[in-house]
Order: C-alpha cells, then sequence, then structure tokens
C-alpha cells in the first residue's frame, strides 16, 4: 500500500524542487507518500511502523447508502465511506493528511468533514464543503496525539450525523502504543427513526425526535446486531484487546462498560494517559475511549451502553466471543442445591448461552404493499421534505399543505423533475435552498407528484405522464 515519493531532482531541478516545496514545510525534504489502507469497520487499518513523518492520502467517498438497520428494517444511512462508522484513519503523530473527501454524483446532498484532529477553523468543513458529483483536496498537519472522532458538518448537522456521518482518526504517539493481539473499532451512535424499534419497512429520519433527544435506536456500529452473530467480535483467552471505542451521537454519552471484563487499561477520552481497573468509562459525544483488557475465560462478553434500556430496549449491545480452555480457578462453574439439601446438583451453562442479546429474536416485519408514488416518495423525497411532507424549518418547504403544489401543479411537476435552487417562498415562508435533480422517469415524477396531492394536499391527481414529457421536452 506504501508508493515513496522519488526524489525528484535529477528529473528536472526546477520544477521537482518546487512540487517538492509544495509538498513539505520550509527547511525538510519532500515527505514520503503513503496511501491510507481503508477497511470496514470493526477492523482496524495496520500499525504504523514508520518511524518518521509522511503524507497520508486518504480517499474518502461520502456514500448515501440504504440498508436495514435492523432486520427487516430499511434506513437512508449517509456515510464515510460505505460503512457507520465511517472509515478508520490511521496516522503518526507529525504527518501531514491530504484528505480527498469525495460526494458521489448519485448523493443527494452536500457533504463536508469536521476532524476534531484537525489545528483550525471548522475541523477543516469550511475547506470540505462539496456538492454531489464533486470532490475537496484538504490538507492537514496532525500536531496532538489521539484518537478523534470525525463528522459531517454540515447543516442540519445533527441530521447528518445523526444518518450515520462519524468516524475517527487515530493519530499514533511517535512512540507507538504498545502491541496487542487483537484491535476492533466501535462506535455508538442513536438514530430517531419514524416509527417504533425494529418496526419493518423503510424509516424515515424524525428531526422532532432528534431535538427532544428520543432515539428509535442507539447503537454500534450503525445497526442492530451489527456485533451479534456470526459478526461478533472474536478473541483467544489470554490474548490483549484493544478497542478504540468512540460516540458519534449526535447526543447522547456512552457508558461504555464490557458485561464479563475488567479494562487492564483506559486511554479515558482517548487521550495519551491512562487509568488502570476501570469496569465503565463515560465517552462523551463527539468523543472516544481507548479499552484495552484480556478476557481469560471461554464465553461471551457483552458490550453495552450501561445505561441499560439502550442496551436491550434499543441495540447498544454487542459480543465478544471468547475461545479457550475452562478456568475454573479464575470462574468456577455454579453449584446449585436446595437449601438444607445434601447433594448439590451443578447447573452447566454452555458458552454463550448466557449472552443475553440473543433473548429476543428479531422481527421480521413484510414491507406494507404501497402504491407506486409512496414508494418513490419514502426514497427519494422523505430524506428532506420528512415523512408527512410537512418539510423542515427554514430549510426544507413543505409539500403538505403547499400553496405552490396546489396552485401551480406544472411548475410542481417541472421541479421534481429537474430540481431547484435559490428563493422560493412557500405559504408565505421564505426559503434558500439547493433540490437536487432526482433522476426520476416520467411515471415517477407524475405518480409523486399525484400521491403528494392526494395523500397531503387533501386534493386529486393533478398530472399526467404525458404533461410530465411535454415539460421534460420542453426542458431540452
Ligand atoms: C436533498 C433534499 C431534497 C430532496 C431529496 C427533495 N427535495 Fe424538494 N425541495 C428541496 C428544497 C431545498 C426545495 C426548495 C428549493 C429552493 O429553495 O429553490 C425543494 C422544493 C420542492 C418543491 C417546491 C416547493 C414546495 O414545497 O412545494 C416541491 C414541489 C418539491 N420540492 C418536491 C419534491 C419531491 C416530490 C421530492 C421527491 C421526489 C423532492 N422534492 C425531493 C429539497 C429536496
Ligand atoms: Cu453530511
Amino acid at each position: 500500500m506504501k508508493r515513496l515519493l522519488k526524489n525528484g531532482f535529477p528529473l528536472s531541478g526546477v520544477l521537482a524542487a518546487a512540487l517538492s516545496c509544495l509538498a513539505a514545510p520550509a527547511g525538510a525534504g519532500p515527505l514520503p507518500i503513503v496511501h491510507q489502507a481503508l477497511v470496514a469497520p470493526p477492523m482496524m487499518p495496520p500499525p504504523i511502523t514508520r518511524k518518521t513523518p509522511a503524507r497520508v492520502v486518504v480517499d474518502l467517498t461520502v456514500e448515501e447508502v440504504e440498508r436495514e438497520i435492523a432486520p427487516g428494517s430499511r434506513y437512508m444511512f449517509w456515510t464515510f465511506g460505505g460503512t457507520v462508522p465511517g472509515k478508520m484513519i490511521r496516522v503518526r503523530t507529525g504527518d501531514t493528511v491530504e484528505l480527498h473527501l469525495k460526494n458521489l454524483a448519485s448523493n443527494k446532498l452536500p457533504h463536508n468533514i469536521d476532524l476534531h484532529a484537525v489545528t483550525g477553523p471548522g475541523g477543516g468543513a469550511p475547506q470540505t464543503l462539496v456538492a454531489p458529483g464533486n470532490q475537496a483536496v484538504f490538507s492537514f498537519k496532525a500536531l496532538n496525539p489521539g484518537l478523534y472522532v470525525y463528522h459531517c458538518a454540515t447543516a442540519p448537522v445533527g441530521m447528518h450525523i445523526a444518518n450515520g456521518m462519524y468516524g475517527m482518526i487515530l493519530v499514533e504517539p511517535e512512540k507507538p502504543l504498545p502491541k496487542v493481539d487483537r484491535e476492533y473499532y466501535v462506535m455508538q451512535g442513536e438514530f430517531y427513526t419514524g416509527t417504533g424499534y425494529r418496526a419493518g419497512g423503510l424509516q424515515p429520519f424524525d428531526m422532532q425526535k432528534a431535538i427532544d433527544e428520543k432515539p428509535t435506536y442507539v447503537l454500534f456500529n450503525g445497526a442492530d446486531r451489527a456485533l451479534a452473530g456470526n459478526k461478533a467480535l472474536t478473541a483467544k483467552a489470554g490474548e490483549k484487546v484493544r478497542i478504540y471505542f468512540g460516540v458519534g451521537g449526535p447526543n447522547l454519552a456512552s457508558s461504555f462498560h464490557i458485561i464479563g471484563a475488567i479494562f487492564d487499561k483506559v486511554y479515558s477520552e482517548g487521550s495519551a494517559h491512562f487509568q488502570r481497573n476501570v469496569q465503565t468509562t463515560m465517552v462523551p459525544a463527539g468523543g472516544s475511549a481507548i479499552v484495552e483488557f484480556t478476557p481469560r475465560v471461554p464465553g461471551s462478553l457483552t458490550l453495552v451502553d450501561h445505561s441499560l434500556t439502550r442496551a436491550f430496549n434499543k441495540g447498544a449491545i454487542g459480543l465478544l466471543t471468547v475461545s479457550g480452555p475452562d478456568r475454573p480457578d479464575i470462574y468456577s462453574k455454579g453449584v446449585i442445591s436446595a437449601l438444607g439439601a445434601a447433594s448439590p446438583v451443578s447447573v452447566k451453562p454452555s458458552p454463550g448461552e448466557d449472552a443475553p442479546v440473543n433473548a429476543e429474536p428479531p422481527q421480521a416485519h413484510e414491507a406494507a404493499p404501497a402504491d407506486h408514488g409512496r414508494a418513490v416518495f419514502s426514497k427519494n423525497c422523505v430524506v428532506c421534505h420528512q415523512a408527512n411532507a410537512q418539510g423542515l424549518d427554514g430549510v426544507f418547504p413543505p409539500l403538505a399543505n403547499s400553496d405552490l403544489i396546489q396552485k401551480r401543479p406544472l411548475e410542481a411537476a417541472r421541479i421534481i423533475l429537474g430540481g431547484r435552487a435559490g428563493p422560493i417562498t412557500v405559504n408565505g415562508v421564505n426559503y434558500n435552498g439547493v433540490m437536487p435533480a432526482l433522476d426520476l422517469s416520467d411515471q415517477e415524477v407524475a405518480d409523486v407528484l399525484n400521491y403528494v396531492s392526494t395523500q397531503f394536499n387533501h386534493g386529486k391527481p393533478v398530472v399526467t405522464v404525458d404533461e410530465v414529457k411535454t415539460l421534460r421536452a420542453q426542458r431540452q
């Protein structure tokens, strides 16, 4: 993965010298260029073995992806690199990070990135705001070692984070952390979906729930059971395990605890100093901790937010399966006997049987059969105009009871067909935003507008496919 920038002086004097000046601080030679390996959580990119600074090129692509948030329940996630949390970046103190933030043309919204490892305004956010189909290149020097959260900081910020736009960057100290046997990457975040926990179908984002800080889900790594079943973390008894743990939020702090383990070390708040022998560590929203422990007994360890209804009723639970020989000197079998009885009865739990995460089987729901207009609406419009088409104060105009749709349906069809930018007044309220073109067929445009008109404006179908076809022809 590593590519050293060849010292280009023999190539051509002036040009190479100029280039190397751009790439390196004054006085230093050109930094070797290293490409960041990006791996999906809960895995970590490999530890750094370099002893000197480099220019680390990170290709991070924003992807808006619809996938399961819980079995049978789907959600539109906004991600850094296609995963929640976003891909881990791993650099060394003194490195210069050259971040290429790409916003896929198929995305619907502008995004940016604020890295808590940056020294400077907005953590880089003002330098990286990109519309779909564009990329920003931004570089910064990692001055302080530590484990830092990054997140999208595009308005409404809470909404971007609540949809999954957070991850972490590990800035290793010059003298690296001691070697361990296993490293994992776990982040907690809440999700505010339109209906209840594990409700079926495509779930919209609910801004009011987010404002009230009443999440439907509190999750590790972006999905219910993301760390359970065959996706549980694993370790052998006696191995040293290190978890890079962070909280994306947007709102809740975590009382991070592992049932059945004691943290030998906690680098609180992701800093350079550690405490020993910790049971539960408090991690703030937008903060982190590095925890280390050594499982010694086979069975399941359970990762939880020890605010426990979040674990058992909202999903903040994960498993680490430990293999190895029994150690009755550390952890004996329970011996059960009737009070006053003579012969004890041994009860033998098999490893993993005690894991509460399996207590409640996932309920799969069939998505209700929806007409085409409603399907187009939930897939394409809800993300901005909201579940009941009520819009979002000052940001997205309402489609429900919209005077524009009621009085000028063909204008509405034109907007849905081609998008719109600039000042617009709906029901006497001014908005000034960008609605991207959504690449819908004539049929989809007609169906979604007729659905919105019938469902949310107490009207009738207002446009035909032929009319949309004519509008499209006029645009060309
Ligand atoms: C990425 C966010 C976004 C998405 C997705 C989106 N819109 Fe919009 N929409 C906007 C914004 C912002 C405006 C205001 C545009 C402006 O200020 O020029 C708007 C304006 C409108 C308007 C005119 C104003 C009104 O409230 O009546 C209609 C109609 C409309 N959108 C319909 C839709 C439909 C139907 C869909 C789904 C097929 C959709 N939009 C998807 C952001 C979005
Ligand atoms: Cu964003």
